[in-house]
């Protein structure tokens, strides 16, 4: 916890000029809250109120719909109580004061469910030194509230704690504000991942993009097809993660309002998919004979749709949010092109020598089998580029980086009508030297040409950790040197470069 508090504080301070690691060991004044709320006053007179740390608590206010029992603030409850008062001294008041207890109101009931892209994460948190209370329509928002009120609390030099009394009234701007982590080019332990979660909810992030599998490994444990992990992972004993290893993501997840989106992208980037399904992926051929090389799935059998049909009927139940990524990247038609069934199947299906309707087949065959699920899809871009009839309810998902080509990708998705998800300013992976990432901080999401009705179509974005060169040993630093949530949650930031 310790650790986790003193990630906590440098995070909240990443501007200042001291030393961050020297920070936790300071009487740290209030930090300004971040990402920065919608709106925050300070009614006059306001001032600190002193909380004694040993008798603080949570507690329902009257008529809240969710009260003791919702194991999401239950545990809410537990989480913030150390993260506020990690190391009570003697000095504390042991008395009531003003502002002993923070009620809770939640006019929504409900504690069971899952977070969702409609999720509604508002809040009011009013602290004065006549009551302190946090109120929210549902319990996704009482925790973004929580949040915040943790970041109300400072220290004083005596070692007491206060809290900066103030009226703060708060919502995200995007609905969909995510990372995404990939598990593939490099395995990360279960407690990665968690850790992560945990620095996710600091900073009012909601959805947890899982590029689970990948070209290099598959160290995600199917109960239908056990050999892709056995074959594919790097490790089938210690590089996987079991179907309780993910239960305990999606549900630690969960209890900080934070989405499961597993990504599971084919056609290509599936090379670690093979040895455990023979027969799935395209032999690639020198001259007349197979080269023993193997490319992206092989779209032209029918074995390649009950596959899918499968595994995707596992991860459908596995996964509980309604949307799956299906990926759909980087397609390499080298390979597709060598292969003389391939050739023969594209003759006869008219295609030519456009191997993007090769791709589409497949897509479209892809998305009828998921939509049959009663899944909804995001994809990334290149599915889109090329055509590919969509479901109007598609979101698409814009990495492509080539200098500032993404805003108009942004503008082109949108005037199609499909929903759009951002990535490509906010490259994690990517560091060169100095304060780079002071410039994904700038990005305005909404700046393309288009109507309002466009703008609407903008869910958010998500913040790509790509994992190349990203392994357990350099994940958290270079996720954190810089906190991303603020230009998705309120899309300025004149505090810091103003
Ligand atoms: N893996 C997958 C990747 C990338 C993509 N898909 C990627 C490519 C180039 C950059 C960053 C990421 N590593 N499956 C593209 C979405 Cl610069």
């Amino acid at each position: 916890m310790a650790a986790a508090r003193a990630l906590r504080l440098s995070l909240l301070r990443p501007l200042l000029l001291l030393p961050p690691l020297l920070l936790p060991l300071l009487p740290g004044p209030a930090g300004a809250v971040w990402p920065q709320p919608q709106a925050q006053s300070f009614p006059p007179g306001a001032g600190r109120c002193p909380v004694p740390a040993r008798r603080f608590r949570f507690a329902a206010a009257d008529g809240s719909a969710v009260g003791p029992g919702c194991a999401v603030l239950d545990a809410a409850f537990q989480r913030y109580w150390p993260l506020l008062f990690g190391r009570p001294t003697e000095n504390e008041p042991s008395w009531e004061t003003p502002c002993s207890e923070l009620l809770v109101y939640v006019s929504t009931p409900g504690c069971d469910g899952f977070p969702s892209l409609d999720s509604k994460e508002s809040y009011k948190l009013s602290v004065s030194k006549g009551s302190m209370l946090l109120s929210a329509e549902t319990i996704w928002g009482a925790l973004r509230g929580l949040e915040t009120f943790s970041q109300l609390i400072g220290r004083d030099e005596n070692g007491t704690y206060y809290i900066n009394e103030t009226e703060i009234v708060d919502f995200p701007r995007f609905p969909h504000r995510g990372l995404l982590l990939d598990t593939s080019r490099h395995y990360l332990p279960l407690r990665a991942i968690l850790e992560t979660l945990d620095v996710m909810a600091y900073n009012k992030f909601n959805v947890f993009h899982w590029h689970i599998v990948d070209d290099p490994s598959f160290p995600y444990e199917s109960s239908t097809f056990p050999e892709l992990s056995k074959q594919g992972a790097f490790n089938a004993m210690t590089h996987v993660y079991t179907a309780s290893d993910v239960r305990t993501v999606i549900e630690y997840a969960r209890l900080r309002g934070i989405r499961v989106i597993a990504e599971f992208d084919t056609p290509g980037h599936t090379l670690s998919w093979g040895p455990g399904a023979p027969g799935l992926l395209t032999p690639c051929y020198t001259g007349k004979a197979p080269s023993g090389v193997y490319g992206p799935i092989n779209p032209i059998v029918n074995s390649t749709y009950q596959f899918v049909t499968s595994l995707f009927q596992e991860v459908s139940a596995v996964f509980p949010d309604f949307f799956l990524h299906l990926g759909g990247d980087e397609v390499d038609f080298t390979c597709w092109k060598s292969n003389p069934e391939i050739r023969a199947f594209m003759k006869e299906m008219g295609f030519g020598e456009d191997y993007k309707k090769l791709e589409s087949f497949y897509i479209q065959r892809l998305l009828h089998i998921v939509s049959s699920l009663g899944k909804g899809y995001i994809v990334w871009q290149e599915v889109f580029d090329n055509d590919v009839k969509l479901r109007p309810d598609t979101i698409i998902h814009v990495w492509k980086e080539n200098s500032m080509q993404y805003v108009n990708e942004m503008a082109n998705v949108t005037r199609a009508g499909y929903r759009a998800l951002l990535s490509a300013p906010w490259y994690l992976n990517r560091i060169s030297y100095g304060q780079d990432w002071i410039a994904a901080y700038k990005v305005e999401p909404l700046s393309f040409a288009g109507s309002p009705e466009q703008k609407a179509l903008v869910m958010g974005g998500e913040a790509c950790m790509w994992g190349e060169y990203v392994d357990v040993t350099n994940l958290t630093p270079r996720l954190w040197r810089g906190v991303q949530a603020q230009p998705l949650y309120i899309g300025y930031c004149d505090r810091e470069f103003g």
